[in-house]
């Protein structure tokens, strides 16, 4: 071979080799890449689903993958359905010291529902005084006492403030006599401490009777028996439904008797208040004989093993002679089926009434033995005060307070509370 062939064989191999080194290199680069190879930070693995809940249910061993047999939870240790506990498989949250976090952010839970117990809105007995105190009853005595000394036209002034929220003659007076010998200003506003003055007075005329629950007490293993007397429209029926769920949620369980046989409306509205209270109800039909009802009550009560029966009663005025008697032959009933009931007759009297309530009160204590008084619609009245004159007058413990027509507006009377509430100044 010549040798300009020779040089001519050997730069063309040169070239072929120059040729497939670069085609070498330009296969090595990926295309579309743009990020540069010093851009290598910490890139957070992409996101995995959540954990599946820690106590999935078991899955089915695939065909011939041994069932899993892991360690059984601990005793005590609560299994969580779900949390920030690392899952295996789950990524680790990672922190870059110079930079920053680059975990995964998970949003956070869904908060857990609430349980919403919605409770009742018990109303205080001070509630049923509302009336009375915004119309100014002791607005007018706080007024009376800011001229600071006490005199003969104050204490008609006082005295004038004190019947207007119905306390009565007898209580008024004894209020301001009271004032007059006992009570010693100790200086600074008169007002307030004159009506701390008629608190401590208005216990002591209230304290002797013993006021509230009315304890009831009849045989072991026999149902105690309460009988509920008053005019029509007092509030007896709405008293015996409130009534009912107070005892209810003491743990009796009760029967209701619909005894206003005379009325065919006023025992559907007892049904309706047992339906509400979740007591049975027994109702007779129209016109039967109470007495009658009142003695199957008894009988189905000790069937049923019931501790309390609370019987409704007729309140017709209009025929006096004809009601006292049906009264007396039903309280007499009750002593024959059950012996030593009705254990308690209480006399439910509209505070709205105002002194026209005591002048009812004759007719039921003609009939039978009253126990104690209900003072219903005291939230209806202005005249608070009637709660002395009517404990005073007629002598009678009072049991219960209604303020108001829904099934917790039943206060048992506390004569401290009662005492405070309506000689409140603020
Ligand atoms: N505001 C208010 N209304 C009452 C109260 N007690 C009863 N009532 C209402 O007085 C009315 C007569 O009550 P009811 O129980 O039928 O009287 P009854 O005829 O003696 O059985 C009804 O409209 C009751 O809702 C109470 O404490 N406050
Ligand atoms: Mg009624």
């Amino acid at each position: 071979m010549e040798p300009s062939a020779i040089v001519a064989l050997l730069l063309a191999i040169g070239l072929a080799a120059l040729i497939g080194m670069a085609a070498v290199r330009m296969s090595k680069k990926k295309p579309g890449r743009t990020l540069p190879e010093e851009d290598d930070e910490r890139v957070a693995p992409p996101r995995t689903p959540p954990a599946p809940p820690a106590k999935a249910p078991p899955q089915p061993p695939r065909p011939g993958q041994p069932p899993f047999k892991g360690p059984p939870p601990s005793p005590g240790q609560p299994q969580r359905p779900s949390g920030p506990a690392p899952a295996p498989g789950r990524p680790i949250p990672m922190v870059d010291a110079k930079r920053k976090v680059v975990a995964p952010v998970e949003p956070p839970p869904p908060p857990a529902p609430k349980l919403v117990v919605a409770l009742p809105v018990v109303r205080p007995l001070g509630a049923g005084l509302e009336r009375t105190r915004k119309e100014g009853f002791v607005a007018r005595l706080l007024d009376a006492f800011k001229r600071g000394t006490v005199d003969d036209a104050l204490l008609a002034q006082a005295e004038e403030a004190l019947l207007t929220a119905d306390i009565g003659v007898k209580t008024a007076t004894q209020l301001i006599e009271a004032l007059k010998t006992e009570f010693k200003p100790s200086g600074g506003d008169l007002g307030p401490q004159v009506m701390e003055f008629f608190r401590k007075k208005t216990l002591e005329i209230l304290e002797p009777l013993h006021h509230g629950v009315p304890k009831i007490a009849g045989r072991a293993g026999e149902p105690s028996v309460i009988m509920v007397v008053g005019v029509n429209g007092t509030g007896k029926t709405t008293t015996i439904g409130k009534m009912a769920h107070f005892y209810k949620n003491r743990g009796h369980s009760m029967l209701l008797a619909a005894g206003d046989t005379y009325r065919a409306a006023g025992m559907d509205q007892l049904v309706i208040w047992g339906g509400r209270v979740g007591v049975p109800v027994l109702a007779g039909n129209p016109g039967q004989d109470p007495a009658s009802l009142m003695f199957d009550a008894c009988r189905k009560a000790v069937t049923d093993g019931a501790d309390l029966v609370i019987a409704d009663t007729a309140g017709r005025l209009h025929t006096n002679v004809n009601l006292v008697d049906e009264l007396k032959k039903v309280h007499k009933v009750f002593g024959k089926a059950i012996p030593g009931a009705p254990h308690e007759v209480l006399l439910v009297l509209d505070a709205t009434m105002g002194q026209n309530a005591i002048r009812q009160a004759d007719v039921f204590q003609q009939a039978v033995d009253v126990t104690g008084i209900v003072l219903a619609k005291l939230d209806g009245t202005a005249k608070g005060g009637v709660v002395l004159s009517i404990a005073r007058d007629l002598g009678l413990p009072i049991r219960f307070v209604g303020v108001g027509e829904g099934i917790e507006d039943l206060r048992p009377f506390d004569p401290k509370e009662f005492a405070e509430a309506l000689f409140a100044t603020d």
